[in-house]
């Protein structure tokens, strides 16, 4: 049993994710896990995905990698996927949502080529990322986020900082 909860923060990118979570890491006692550093810095990456144009995980050797961390518990991860961790490393998964044209606003920001911002782009539309979650995780547990506006990341702020407050001090 854990004695701090486990967080998923995901969502295509640019929705928030890591804004999102660092900051909840920074108002809790909670970790910060970015799935993306860990396998640069550990070099966890099996190919490189020619459409997405990013690095292809080495999931396996991510899994090995946190599986010890992931049980003591206590940890906000960071990723724009979902499907390929274990279900019971979670207690609560939260998935970013972010309208079109804000979201190319920030890609195109983030210096993104026309194929990728389009992937990105669809992925959103077609709200990939959320019904991955829902399929690979229990519905109940798995939550939709608006993350257009600074406001909308203050309340999803607070509102998460509540939810860790409460799991921290079970009722009798
Ligand atoms: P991700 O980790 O999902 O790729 P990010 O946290 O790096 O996304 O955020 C991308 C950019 O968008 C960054 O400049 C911060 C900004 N941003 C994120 N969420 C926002 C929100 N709810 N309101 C305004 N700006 C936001």
């Amino acid at each position: 049993m854990r004695v701090k909860p486990n967080i998923l923060i995901s969502g295509t990118p640019g929705t928030g994710k890591t804004t999102l979570a660092q900051e909840l890491a920074n108002v809790t006692n909670l970790n910060f896990v970015s799935i993306g550093q860990i396998a640069k810095e550990n070099e966890l990456f099996c190919g490189y995905d020619d459409q997405l144009q990013c690095p292809i995980l080495d999931e396996e050797r991510v899994l090995d990698e946190l599986e010890e961390q992931m049980s003591e518990g206590g940890n906000i991860v960071d990723y724009h996927g979902c499907e390929f961790f274990p279900q019971r490393w979670f207690d609560i998964v939260f998935v970013l949502r972010t309208d079109n044209t804000i979201l190319h606003e920030r890609l195109s920001q983030r210096g993104y080529n026309e194929m990728k911002l389009k992937n990105n782009i669809e992925s959103e539309i077609f709200q990939i990322i959320l019904d991955e979650a829902r399929e690979s995780y229990d519905e109940q547990i798995v939550h939709e986020l608006e993350s257009n506006t600074p406001e909308n990341m203050e309340k999803n702020i607070e509102q998460i900082v509540v939810w860790v407050n409460q799991w921290s001090t079970p009722a009798d």
